[in-house]
């Protein structure tokens, strides 16, 4: 793995970092707060702290991971905050660098002179996830573990907290560590073949063989498929409500999100901009978006709403389609292209329904009344949870580049697959199964390209 020294001894380098370099970052979110926490990491972080603090025989005295009671001074002596100080030997510390944590008040002016202070002691400021990164480089956690940190601090639902959790624990990890091992294995008992068949041993049973690939390839595409769920999971499910003006899409949004957020008046056209909300329905984030209503004769900003409303609708996981089944106009339909996403829901079923509509598939609710909302909320879950993976938690992909990985995989099983039923030479067997294992690889790090590194740490927030 290159790392790339950075002449600087305070600006935060371009990319990648050097790791004999001390680095700091306020840990907690800015602005003024009861405390604030300052963190820094790296080999002069205990000099560092001793130059920030009025009594660095406290370094002496106290063990490491033992909080004790320092005054913080300034270049001069003069005192800046009374707190809280840890302080920790390397490996034992979340980056396995010699590090140190000071609790201080949270003020923007005391903060700012800690941070120069230890910029004059020769710290730098640290670039986002370099705390992680670190932790990482030092083997303190793989790479997928490391995503899962800036997940656990992104979660906002349940399922989401859930998943990342068991992914800082190594679920994940171990289940593609696991496969990554069987693929090796697999290849070496080829190269045995290989390197010895010209001795009168026993060939490789490429029956066998066929069995481990087989069983592989069905573990691979379970992971594959975990990704919906998990995508969901860290990312939400963005469901839009869209349909023609006044059908009380506005007044359903409400209704959803239990408040008057989005206004709502009889006259057709009152929503232009969409209006979303978030909430958390059995654990798992919904972004909900309410939409200007479709009306081909709209013009000037009404048109720029259907635009608008269109667009929205395209990165929707599901569309609610509403229709007025109380009026006597033909309702419209949603555009064929969302078919396989769209929910039809009739509503203002308080009033006479027209007759013409009865027979319609439609999901009935009164938005105005609240009959049918719990039945709507239950259809939605139904239909944004994939099929069989409700509960799944455990060893999910979460992201785009662990998908990309195990697909890739697949690709080389399946051509070995295809080669060992061809009768191809056991030798491009091997090959497919090892490029297999260097895609699942990718996943926990084992040999990951810096600019991926780069991309995936710099995601974080500083100080993580
Ligand atoms: N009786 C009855 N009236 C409803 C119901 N839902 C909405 N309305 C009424 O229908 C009218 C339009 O409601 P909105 O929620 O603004 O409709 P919309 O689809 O958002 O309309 P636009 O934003 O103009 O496209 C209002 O007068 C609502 O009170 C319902 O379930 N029953
Ligand atoms: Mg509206």
């Amino acid at each position: 793995m290159k790392i790339t020294k950075s002449n600087s001894q305070k600006n935060p380098p371009e990319s990648g970092f050097s790791a004999g370099e001390t680095i700091i970052a306020l840990a907690t979110p800015k602005g003024v707060g009861a405390l604030a926490i300052v963190r820094l990491s790296g080999e002069k972080a205990l000099d560092i702290t001793a130059g920030l603090i009025r009594q660095p025989e406290s370094l002496q005295k106290t063990e490491p991971r033992k909080l004790f009671l320092a005054e913080f001074i300034d270049g001069q002596g003069q005192l800046l905050d009374r707190g809280m100080c840890v302080y920790y030997h390397k490996p034992n510390s979340y980056t396995g660098e010699n590090a140190a944590e000071y609790f201080l008040h949270g003020s923007f002016y005391l903060i700012a002179k800690v941070l120069d202070r230890c910029l004059e002691l020769g710290a730098r400021i640290a670039t986002p996830g370099e705390f992680t990164q670190r932790a990482f480089l030092n083997g303190k956690m793989d790479l997928a573990q490391a995503e899962a940190v800036a997940d656990l601090i992104a979660a906002s639902g349940a399922a989401a907290h859930r998943i990342a959790m068991n992914q800082t624990k190594g679920v994940l990890s171990r289940r593609i560590a696991q496969i990554r091992e069987q693929l090796i294995q697999a290849c070496a008992m080829i190269e045995l073949d290989i390197d010895f068949s010209d001795q009168n041993l026993p060939l490789i049973d490429t029956e066998t063989l066929f069995k481990t690939i087989t069983q592989i390839q069905y573990e691979l595409q379970l992971l594959a498929h975990s990704y919906s769920r998990g995508r969901l999971a860290r990312e939400g499910a963005v469901v839009v409500i869209a349909g023609a003006p006044n059908v009380g899409k506005s007044t359903l949004f409400n209704a959803l999100i239990g408040e008057d957020k989005a206004i709502v008046d009889p006259t057709p056209g009152t929503t232009r901009d969409s209006v979303e909300s978030q909430v958390e329905w059995d654990g798992l984030i919904v972004r909900l978006v309410d939409t200007a209503g479709q009306a081909a004769h709209f013009k000037g900003p009404d048109l720029k709403a259907v635009l608008l409303a269109q667009q929205t609708m395209q990165s929707a996981d599901l569309v609610l389609w509403i229709v007025d089944l109380s009026s006597d106009e033909p309702p419209i339909r949603p555009p064929v292209e969302f078919d396989d996403r769209v929910l039809l829901i009739g509503n203002k079923t308080d009033l006479e329904i027209n007759s013409l509509l009865r027979e319609h598939p439609y999901l009935h609710v009164s938005a105005k009344t609240g009959v049918g909302i719990g039945e709507l909320k239950n259809a939605i879950m139904t239909r944004i949870i994939p099929e069989n993976n409700a509960e799944i938690t455990e060893g999910v992909l979460t992201r785009e580049r662990h998908l990309e990985a195990v697909q890739k995989a697949l690709t080389g099983l399946e051509n070995g697959n295809k080669t060992l039923k061809a009768g191809g030479g056991i030798e491009l067997l091997a090959e497919d199964l090892r490029e297999a294992a260097a895609e699942l690889g990718q996943i926990i790090g084992i040999v990951t390209p810096d600019d991926v590194l780069n991309r995936i740490f710099s995601d974080f927030c500083i100080g993580k």
